[in-house]
């Protein structure tokens, strides 16, 4: 069917940030829509958000030079395409734009009409849009749910820079989506409980993790393990933990400084640490473990992660606390955020220095649909694990829980069970276990 009309307008994220969200308007009236987040802890080689910078108006965030890129300049070149046929109108998008960068009429503006297309096109072919991703992209490769990362206590940029860790995360067994957020429901709801009796604060983060004020990384990871026995959950068993230590945002100059302490760590130092919590608390993932470009750092975290895989699978049970690592699906994987940027070509180098065994993949760091589909393709190849993720300033679409599932991705991270913007995505996942 063929797209009649195309709007874009401003609307607010959960920070009460501007952001985008675009209409597309196809040829029996029917009119479908999408929404792009926005990060606070971005990388500096994402794709550009284009952000009005007039100080009149939401203090320079509007997004109005956007909004009128989609409706004075795509939407003449986009009406009359057959909506179905997403790869080319994404092509065109890239060839209006002209940049290596979106700078010109913005990620934001692009990737709103390049996801809008794409529910378009799933509704106009009578199919859900996980089913439409999934046959366009992925062959009909069975589709997967993905194991959950919900972000139970917030710190760094997200929380007011309480803890220099962004998120300490629980990573349910279960990958039928209503197990795993009960698990996660229940060790948040206690966690609550737990840090109410300490008198802690429970207020909550970005992204809808508790941020109280706690000494220590460690304390944090104790509070949590704590609430989970409470619960009655073994780590190792329901649930597993894995951080976003976002080290970009506390790297300067060559050292990592801790805003806790005051430390300032060399990398070597940091990575003794990391490697001293994962032995800990059975940490199974670290993302962003050391600056963006830091490319050195990120090899030597992987392979030092890659010999205790093989200390685990060939050599004695190390682990103790219920896990067994025979059976344990996940072994501590370095996963790229900021390092990639969901940069096809970003990646492809990571897969050559082995600097990472994941990617965390936001369709808006690299700003289309089919690109963001080019960056899993890319990362599954590498045998390396997917993990598809929400940013801090998010909007009510659901358009990423499809996207993991059709795609078949290991992860979906996005955010804590509190917040209706991260629940939405969670609560798409459970209508699509409902095969709804
Ligand atoms: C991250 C994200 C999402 P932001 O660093 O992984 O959790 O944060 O959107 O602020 O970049
Ligand atoms: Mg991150």
């Amino acid at each position: 069917m063929k797209i009649s009309d195309v709007k874009a307008i401003e609307i607010l994220d959960s920070r009460g940030k501007p952001t985008i969200r675009t209409f597309i308007k196809l040829k029996d009236g029917s009119t479908y829509s999408s929404s792009v987040p926005s990060g606070a802890s971005t990388g500096k080689h994402e794709a550009v958000e284009l952000r009005d910078g007039d100080a009149k108006r939401h203090q320079g965030q509007g997004v109005l030079k956007a909004v009128k890129n989609v409706n004075k300049i795509i939407r003449p070149a986009v009406i009359g395409l057959e909506v179905a046929d997403i790869a080319k109108i994404d092509r065109k998008l890239l060839k209006l734009d002209g940049t290596d960068n979106k700078r010109k009429l913005g990620a934001n503006a692009i990737l709103s009409v390049s996801q809008a297309v794409t529910r378009a096109a799933a509704a106009s072919g009578n199919l859900p849009l996980w089913k439409f991703i999934n046959q366009l992209f992925f062959n009909k490769k069975k589709p997967r749910f993905p194991r959950l990362m919900v972000n139970v206590i917030n710190g760094g940029k997200h929380a007011n820079w309480n803890f220099d860790i962004q998120e300490f995360m629980i990573v349910p067994t279960s990958n039928v989506p209503s197990q795993a957020l009960q698990v996660a429901a229940d060790i948040f709801q206690r966690l609550g409980n737990n840090l109410r009796k300490q008198k802690l604060s429970t207020l909550v983060g970005d992204e809808g993790g508790y941020s109280p004020v706690l000494p220590s990384n460690e304390q944090v990871l104790d509070e949590i393990l704590t609430a989970a026995i409470n619960c009655r959950f073994q780590n190792g068993n329901q649930f597993e933990f894995a951080l976003d230590c976002a080290a970009s945002e506390f790297y300067d100059k060559g050292r990592y400084i801790l805003q806790k302490t005051g430390q300032r760590l060399t990398d070597d130092e940091l990575r003794r640490y990391y490697l001293k919590l994962q032995k800990t608390y059975h940490i199974i993932s670290f993302e962003d473990p050391f600056a963006e470009d830091d490319w050195e750092n990120f090899q030597k975290l992987t392979s030092d992660a890659e010999r205790c895989r093989q200390i685990t699978l060939h050599g004695p049970k190390i682990f103790k606390k219920g896990r067994d690592p025979k059976t344990a699906q996940d072994q501590f994987i370095v996963v790229g955020d900021d390092l990639y940027v969901t940069n096809p070509k970003r990646i492809k180098k990571g897969i050559d220095l082995k600097a990472s065994s994941a990617v965390l993949i936001k369709l808006n760091q690299i700003g289309t649909v089919t690109e963001t589909i080019d960056a899993i393709k890319m990362t599954q190849r590498a045998g390396w694990k997917t993990i598809i993720s929400h940013r801090s300033g998010e909007t009510e679409d659901p358009f990423i829980a499809d996207l993991a599932y059709g795609a078949g991705t290991d992860f979906i991270k996005t955010g804590s069970v509190c917040r209706s913007e991260r629940l939405a995505k969670y609560n798409r996942l459970i209508e699509i276990e409902n095969k709804l």
